[in-house]
């Protein structure tokens, strides 16, 4: 079967998992949010990368029902989290442009709170500025009822995307997410300095929150430490790890 039929029946065969990475805040070096992220291990096609099968799974409109999928089960696992650890974190879902401008959308958040009693302030929606260039003005009042319900807003590998800054001004946005093409070279490159820099300025200077991506080493941190970048992830400290191993994880920092 080619990857597009696998892709149909891969719900049902229940062969996809969500990996978590830790974002941790970069004064108290300790973990305040997860990023969600999909795996798909199939049998006859092994592990196929989401940059592979997300495009895929856009243009044959399974998107909806897969990113439901990731939206429950992340919201299940951070409730799950509450309640038997007494963890609180909230978790950074990624959100397709094409399931974000589905007239159901706000909806079915709203469904999956509640199925799961998750308080929606945990979740953290991550969402591209190119996925929010098109139809501005439906855009802006979906971004505006989610807030209503309470969950947050992020740009996602900002600074990479198509766009104007203007919608800065007139989207409710909570946080900035650094694009990890502009953290992976910081140490030896000006221009990525520059960009690093003036990002978590203008961040700060409309009250924004953001978050770097992509930190892989010490001199990193300690740059981004010195210009008081809010938030860090990245493999120096964890890659995305399935739900089991997370927990492993947490317990070797105590
Ligand atoms: O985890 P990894 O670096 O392989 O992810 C590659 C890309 O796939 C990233 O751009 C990420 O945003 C996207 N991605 C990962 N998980 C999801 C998901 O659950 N939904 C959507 N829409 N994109 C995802
Ligand atoms: O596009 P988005 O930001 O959603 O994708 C996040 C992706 O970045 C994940 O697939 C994750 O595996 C990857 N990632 C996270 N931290 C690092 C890192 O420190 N280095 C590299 N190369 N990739 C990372
Ligand atoms: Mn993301
Ligand atoms: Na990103």
């Amino acid at each position: 079967l080619k990857v597009e039929a696998q892709l149909r029946i891969a719900l049902e065969k229940r062969e996809f998992f969500l990996n978590y990475q830790p974002q941790i805040d970069l004064k108290s070096k300790t973990i305040i949010g997860v990023e969600a992220l999909i795996r798909w291990i199939n049998p006859e096609l092994g592990f196929v990368p989401p940059n592979e099968f997300i495009p895929l799974a856009e243009d044959t409109g399974l998107i909806d029902q897969i990113g439901e999928w990731v939206l429950f089960t992340a919201c299940q696992q951070i409730k799950k989290w509450q309640d038997e650890k007494g963890l609180f974190i909230r978790v950074g879902i990624n959100i397709s442009p094409k399931q974000f401008q589905r007239p159901d959308f706000v909806s079915k958040v709203e469904r999956v709170l509640a199925e799961t009693g998750l308080e929606a302030k945990y979740v953290d929606l991550e969402i591209t500025e190119n996925g929010l260039m098109q139809n501005r003005y439906d855009c802006l009042n979906t971004l505006e009822r989610l807030k209503e319900l309470g969950l947050k807003i992020s740009i996602d590998d900002f600074g990479t995307g198509y766009s104007s800054l203007s919608y800065l001004k007139r989207f409710p946005i909570d946080t900035l997410k650094i694009d990890q093409s502009f953290v992976r070279d910081l140490m030896n490159d000006h221009n990525d300095q520059a960009i690093v820099t003036s990002i978590i300025n203008l961040a700060h200077n409309m009250k924004l929150n953001v978050i770097a991506e992509g930190v892989e080493t010490v001199e990193i941190v300690n740059f981004l430490n010195e210009h008081h970048c809010d938030e860090m992830q990245g493999f120096l400290y964890s890659k995305p790890l399935p739900s089991s191993e997370f927990e492993v994880f947490l317990t070797k920092l105590k």
